[in-house]
This record gives C-alpha cells, structure tokens and sequence, in this order.
C-alpha cells in the first residue's frame, strides 16, 4: 500500500493542537501528534511545506526507513520543531500498522510487561491549606502517586500555580489543562532561586507530616536552579524521599547533572525539552539521572523514544514521560502504548484534558484504580472528530516567561 493523502489539523479546544493525519489509498487512517507548545504553528509550517509532500506515494508499513529519511534526508537535524513533526508521521504510521494487523500497536512493540501504568497527578496550592485539598482530591481520583508544587512567599505569579492575576480579570486562572496565564503575548511572572529553596523543605516536610511517608511524591523544579542550587535542593530534600525531583537545573549543559548526583541521592529526571537520544546519551551512560522524561511526541515517536529508553534499560534508568494536556490525545495514547510494553517503565504523567479535547479526540484508554492502560483497539486508539475540531480554532497562546526582581529574564 501508499500513503494517498497527509492532512495537518490545528484545533483549540481547551488548548492548541496540532495533529496529522495520514490515509493509505486502502483508505486506512494514522494519527500523530505534532503538538509543540506556544509554537504549534512552526510545525505545521514544517509538516505541509517540506513533510506531507515527501509522504504522498511512499510506503505506509516502512516506519523505520520513513523515519530515517526524515531524519537524515533534511540534513538539518534534530530540534524541537522538527522533531515533533516527525514524531507526528511516526505515530500516524504505527497507528497505521496496527490497524492494518488488527492490534494494538503495544503488542506491535513485543506486548505488555504490566498490567497498568503507574500515573501521576499534578497537586498545586499557593498554600498549604490549598495544596493539602488539591492532595486529597487528587488521591480521591485514584492516583497513587502526586506532584506538589507550591506558590512561594514573595513570589506573585509562579509556574504549576494556578494564579489569580490582573490578565485573568482577577480570577483564578484554570492551572488544571495546563500553565495557566498564557495569552497572545507570553506573560511575565517573577522568581527568586533563593526564597523558592528556603520555602520548598518546609513544603515536603508539612505534606509529609500530613500524607505519611509512603506517597510517591515528585517534585517540578522547572529548569530555574543552577547546578550547586539544584545540589543543595535535592539534598535538602532527602529525608523527605520524593520518587524524583525533575529538571532541577537546566540540561543542555549535561555536565550539569554531574556536579548535582555528587551531592545528593534524591532521584532526578530529565528531558521534557529533549528531542533526541542524543540529548540523552551522557546523562545515561554516566548514570546521572534516574527517569528519562522524553514525550513520543517530542522525542521523534515512538521508534525513536523506544531505542533511547531501550539503551536506558542497561543503565537501569526508567522511563518518566511527560505527559501535561500540551500532549494531545494522540501523544498520551503512543506513550501509554511504548510504556505498557518496555520493561524499564517507571511512571506516567497524567494531566486529565478537558471536555472540549475530549469532544474533539475520541480516546480509547482507561483509568482505573491510579493505573492506566491505552486499550485494546487496533493501532493508538484514538479518532478524531474533525467537525468538532473545526468548531474549536486556533489562537495564539504562549507560555509564560520569568523574570527576576532585577528584570534579568530567568528560565521559566
Ligand atoms: C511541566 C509541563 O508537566 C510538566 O512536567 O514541565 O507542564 C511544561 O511546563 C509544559 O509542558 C510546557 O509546555
Ligand atoms: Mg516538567
């Protein structure tokens, strides 16, 4: 068979997305996830000017050969954008395979290694009281194992907090489908390294003494700490024995990690913003990190995410991967399918996305009893309802940035 026709979809239901759809000329259908946050539309540029022309007449069953090519054929390599535009064609092409062979695409990948993937939700609260309800609802929805994050004394407007603000007209903008406060022009919210880790002990220690000392607790320190901050974070968080803190410093400098691992055993993960194994290699080689926190839909697909955390596996490194609503459907669903069938599975991300995304993808997974699984329908098992997503179009909407009280721009 060949690939008759590639269409970009861009819809907005609770957030942007960008999804490709592939059809072979047996009519037989393929979805990825091209989604790239607050810069969704660089990768439709990317997949209808120099992807979707390429895809049309070639063969829909070579996933590895159309990768390569993808890949080595633009000879400008690896990035984010392009990336996510090949992850896109790889998932639309496994979802394809699998529905061709009538299986979904995990037994396609050498079958389930568990019955269930491990998730967990995103607790936030600008304060105690707030964070310990946000815990206990989340623990009411099932989850085994939680995320906390904290507002910060002196600190206004900080990620993973939804936030009352001016540009919400006062109101407390929703943090549940993803950062909250974005808008057409990324929006400034402050930080002060400092006053963040005098504050966060204090945080672990007072949820600690409240949920006991079995809860799964993970930690988002987002990029904003040098590397002897970060060392002194995770060291400071020890006795309270968090499953892992993530993205303590920021990685493209991957010695980094080095100087962080010398000073404290508080596991650490990685790479949200990583495209490629490369951006992986050193840090597991040397066995600086503990998950790999990759997206199917960042990382190139599922081929490429599955040889980087195969080489993870010798190093006995676990995946971790992302899994905010910027991921679509379509993405959660390839990750759930890669994480069912690898042996080095650690733990899922799950950010419920919201109504209108689910009008728009019809998904196919389940979860139950904090474990989630993606189905049994042939391929990813997800469908997309494009009157819905016509209803719902794209706007404008970036992440946020930092500054700090000098006005020196900060990572966010
Ligand atoms: C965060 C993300 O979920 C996480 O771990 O780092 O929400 C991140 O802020 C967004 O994906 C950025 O688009
Ligand atoms: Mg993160």
């Amino acid at each position: 068979m060949t690939i008759r026709d590639a269409e970009v979809i861009v819809t907005s239901p609770d957030r942007n997305f960008v999804t490709l759809k592939i059809t072979t000329e047996d009519g037989v259908t393929g979805l990825g996830d091209a989604t790239l946050n607050g810069r969704e539309l660089a990768v439709v540029a990317y997949l209808s000017e120099h992807v979707v022309p390429l895809l049309i007449g070639a063969d829909e069953a070579r996933i590895e050969d159309t990768w390569q090519f993808l890949y080595r054929g633009a000879y400008w390599r690896r990035g984010p954008v392009t990336m996510a535009a090949i992850a896109a064609v790889d998932m639309a092409l496994w979802d394809i395979k699998g529905k061709v062979a009538g299986l979904p695409v995990y037994q396609l990948l050498g079958g389930a290694s568990r019955t269930g993937l491990l998730a967990y939700g995103h607790a936030s609260g600008k304060e105690l009281p707030e964070l310990f309800d946000s815990v206990r609802a989340h623990l009411e929805q099932g989850y085994r194992a939680i995320r906390i994050q904290t507002g910060v004394p002196g600190l206004h407007a900080i990620y993973g907090i939804a936030s009352q603000s001016a540009d919400t007209g006062g109101g407390t903008a929703r943090y549940d489908h993803e950062p909250a406060r974005r808008g057409a022009r990324p929006v400034q919210e402050d930080w002060d390294t400092r006053a963040y880790l005098r504050h966060l002990p204090g945080v672990f220690e007072a949820v600690r003494n409240e949920f006991g000392p079995e809860l799964p607790l993970l930690h988002d320190a987002h990029h904003r700490s040098t590397p002897i901050q970060a060392a002194r974070l995770g060291k400071d968080l020890e006795p309270y024995d968090l499953f892992w803190l993530e993205d303590c410093t920021p990685a493209e400098n991957q010695e980094a990690l080095r100087l962080v691992r010398s000073h404290t055993t508080t596991p650490l993960a990685i790479g949200e913003v990583f495209n490629t194994a490369w951006d992986f290699k050193d840090l597991i080689r040397d066995q600086l990190i503990d998950y790999v926190r990759g997206a199917v839909t960042h990382m190139g697909g599922i081929t490429a995410l599955r040889k980087t955390l195969d080489y993870a596996a010798m190093y006995q490194i676990k995946s971790g991967m992302h899994g905010p609503t910027d991921i679509s459907p379509v993405g959660m669903a390839a990750a759930l399918h890669l994480g069912l069938a690898i042996h080095n599975f650690g733990i899922q991300e799950y950010m419920k996305h919201g109504q209108r995304t689910d009008e728009v993808f019809q998904q196919s997974f389940t979860w139950s009893n904090g474990l989630l699984h993606p189905g049994d329908k042939p391929g990813l098992g997800v469908e997309i309802d494009l009157e819905a997503a016509r209803a719902h179009p794209y706007e404008r909407a970036y992440l946020p940035y930092n500054r700090l009280a000098d006005g020196t721009v900060h990572d966010w």
